[in-house]
């Protein structure tokens, strides 16, 4: 009983106690300040068994956030927005330079001297998932190199 009523105090913690999702290696890609928006990567893992379907989110750094996809056409590599995000039942989706990503677009004046970033996911069931994402220079730059050992 107790920490039924510890628990609807915070916001948050209901659709928690049922997450099915979980995040791991969350990072948001520094970038030299003057930036209007950056590039965010997170691993999700689901453990349902069912597609799970994120349809919104928001960071503490900028004004929206946006899914996005990285295409190539030949030698163009160009990104395409995407509605939604689908976690495949007992799968994962690796967000990831030149893949699937999140954009954070219109940046806060001063969120590349931050040394963390929360995010914040909705599915369409409107349940959320809290997330903090390191920021980081990351290897390789926009044009996504790949090293081969
Ligand atoms: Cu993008």
């Amino acid at each position: 009983m107790v920490k039924f009523f510890a628990c609807i105090l915070f916001f948050g913690c209901i659709s928690n106690a049922f997450a099915q999702l979980s995040f791991s290696n969350a990072t948001v890609r520094l970038l030299p300040p003057g930036q209007k928006q950056t590039a965010a990567y997170v691993t999700i893992s689901n453990s349902a068994n069912q597609d799970i379907t994120l349809a919104f989110a928001n960071s503490s750094i900028s004004q929206s956030v946006e899914f996005h996809q990285t295409m190539m056409h030949g030698e163009m590599m160009h990104m395409m927005q995407v509605e939604q995000l689908t976690i495949p039942a007992n799968g994962k989706l690796e967000l990831k330079p030149g893949g699937y990503h999140l954009m954070l677009i219109n940046l806060s004046d001063t969120w590349f001297s931050q040394n963390t970033v929360q995010l914040e996911f909705f599915d369409v069931k409107n349940n959320s998932y809290k997330v903090t994402a390191n920021l980081s220079k990351m290897a390789g730059g926009k044009h996504n190199h790949h090293h081969h050992h």
